[in-house]
């Protein structure tokens, strides 16, 4: 790729004295400024979330072994259960996909030095450990019992001194979200290299763009029911008591006007990470990158407007279940798009089955799954016949497990040779891609069955007539849980003795791979510049008449 000399001021303002070549590992504990530092920070923080949240996932399979309540009595399963999705969406998906990866990548695959604003870049992630110490801490009051959900009035009378400190921690997540976001859109509006156009930006760039934007408008909503609950539980106000005037559906609105396009915000930037992996493991250039930069433009406006699905049993009229029905139906359109365009891409590719890939490819078919069955209970005459039960349970773990952790994964092992400057046990990455594989489908596919034979979520005790189905799941669960010693080994090992990675060890095109592994402080001695597409794969370098990459023959 040609070079232009451009010397720029480091953090594009006064030159700045110098820092060091690398950081120490105890600048991973500061209040550090570095793009790179703090996406590392999320990636390790939000990875033990995920470690807390699947424990509380195996006390709760444990439970359900039995059709009655012997484990663990049913006030503490009501905890867990809402910790459990609680810490699973924010502290583990969502600060990881856009904290982590957002953070790490989007200032090196634009070209910049770092964020549009450093210093606001690490308050937003300091806001998270004394949420997660809040929500912790709240379990010396019982814990919050009342869902992911908290829907008044159940949240109102149960554990209201932990139930205040959930909202607390959420709103604190929340806070940082909001901050992130806007960092990102005046990042890329504003960071890229001169010589990158638009349409020469990395499809994961765009999906932060539409993520961004979402984060932006959704979650002041969510602020708002929360405050609002908040007042409720401790300072005498009764906006959701229903005894007092209330309205509890206003607060099911406020929810789920955030927390429907809370799952793009776990989905989109997982969406970006396929459209990386997809092409540099099959060495084509991606399908459709219109389409599919579009695409995600498009489900950040529609996704917007498709949140009542969550309400089709709560008294909403006919007029309203039928909008949001085709709303919800249209939203799978620019799905779509991209799935196509990752198939199409696959299609006739030299695909190299490394472990970055493998979760690429299962994450397709496990989504394509999950999606499927969204599409089922976003019409609201099935819906109605199945909300509250497994079925549902069933359609967001292949969605948000068989998707986002699918995806997350993904992006570790394709991204860790630039992380860590190493790279990472391919057969313990394909031990466990198989583990995770074979235990998240053993773990949720049986709960559809459950769900359309009527068994209701969020109980610890049940009719026997569920127990065998229930086996299958707690055995699967197991089996997920021990999925993730192989990884964790994989990434310690790696991480301290792993070979030596180059830094363009897949033979990528994006910019993060034109950088050493792991890259500079600065991240370039000189700024690179951009004289083709980030997917150009076989296609011809018009300087030279070459082609761009040669196939590297890398060990798959
Ligand atoms: C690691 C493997 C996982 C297992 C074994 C698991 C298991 C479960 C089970 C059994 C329930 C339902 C309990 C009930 O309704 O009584 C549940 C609920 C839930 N899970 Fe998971 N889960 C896993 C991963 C995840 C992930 C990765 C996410 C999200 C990113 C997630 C989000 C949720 C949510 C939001 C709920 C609903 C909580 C509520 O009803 O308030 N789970 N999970
Ligand atoms: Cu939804």
């Amino acid at each position: 790729m040609a070079q232009t000399q451009v010397p720029v001021a480091p953090h594009g303002g006064s030159p700045a004295p110098h820092p060091p070549q690398a950081w120490k590992w105890y600048d991973y504990f500061t209040f550090n400024i570095d793009h790179k530092v703090i996406g590392i920070q999320y990636l390790v923080f939000s990875f033990f979330a995920y470690l807390v949240g699947g424990l509380m996932a195996v006390a709760l399979r444990t439970e359900l072994l039995t059709p009655d309540p012997d484990f663990i009595d049913p006030t503490l399963y009501n905890a867990f259960l809402t910790n459990h999705g609680t810490i699973m969406i924010f502290f583990w998906v969502v600060p990881a996909a856009i904290g982590g990866f957002g953070n790490y990548l989007v200032p090196l695959m634009i070209g910049a030095r770092d964020m549009a604003f450093p210093r606001l870049n690490a308050l937003a992630f300091w806001l998270n450990p004394p949420a997660a110490a809040l929500l912790v801490a709240s379990f010396f009051y019982g814990g919050a019992q009342s869902g992911w959900t908290a829907y008044p009035p159940l949240s109102l009378i149960t554990a209201k001194t932990a139930q205040s400190m959930w909202v607390l921690a959420i709103v604190l997540v929340g806070t940082s979200s909001i901050l992130g976001a806007l960092n990102f859109i005046v990042t890329l509006l504003k960071m890229r290299v001169p010589s990158q156009r638009w349409d020469q930006l990395p499809l994961f760039c765009w999906a932060m763009f539409a993520t961004s934007a979402l984060a932006l408008v959704s979650t002041p909503v969510l602020a708002v029911g929360l405050g609002l609950l908040l007042f409720d539980l401790n300072f005498g106000t009764s906006f959701f008591k229903p005894d007092a005037g209330g309205n509890v559906i206003i607060y099911q609105h406020l929810f789920w006007f955030y927390s429907h396009p809370a799952v793009y915000l776990m989905i989109l930037p997982i969406f970006g990470i396929m459209s990386e992996v997809i092409p540099v493991h099959a060495r084509k250039p991606i399908f459709g990158y219109k389409a599919i930069a579009y695409s995600s433009l498009a489900i950040c406006l529609v996704g917007l407007f498709v949140w009542v699905h969550h309400m089709f049993t709560s008294g909403t009229p006919p007029w309203m279940r039928m909008f949001f029905t085709v709303s919800t139906l249209i939203v799978a359109v620019p799905t779509g798009v991209k799935i196509f365009g990752w198939v199409a891409t696959l299609w006739g590719g030299k695909i190299r089955y490394t472990s970055a890939m493998l979760f690429a490819v299962g994450l397709l078919a496990m989504f394509v799954l999950g999606g499927i069955s969204g599409v089922t209970l976003g019409t609201a005459p099935v819906d109605i016949h199945v909300h509250d039960t497994y079925y549902v349970v069933a359609h967001f773990h292949y969605v948000l497990f068989g998707g986002s952790v699918f995806g997350l994964f993904a992006g570790i092992y394709h991204w860790f040779p630039k992380i860590t400057g190493r790279m990472v046990n391919e057969p313990l990455g394909k031990l466990h891609f198989v583990m995770t594989f074979i235990g998240a489908n053993l773990t949720f596919l049986p709960m559809h069955e459950l769900g359309l034979q009527g068994m209701p979520r969020r109980v610890a005790l049940y009719d026997p007539q569920f127990v065998d189905l229930n086996r299958l799941c707690t055995y699967g669960a197991y089996l997920l849980a021990l999925s993730t010693v192989p990884f964790m080994i994989n990434m310690v090992w790696s991480w301290i003795a792993g070979p030596k990675a180059s830094g363009n060890p897949w033979n990528a095109l994006t910019l993060e791979w034109t950088t050493a592994s792991p890259p500079l402080i600065e991240n370039w001695e000189v700024l690179p510049v951009v004289t083709h597409g980030p997917y150009d794969y076989g296609m011809l370098d018009y300087t030279n008449g070459r082609p761009y990459t040669e196939p590297a023959e890398q060990e798959a």
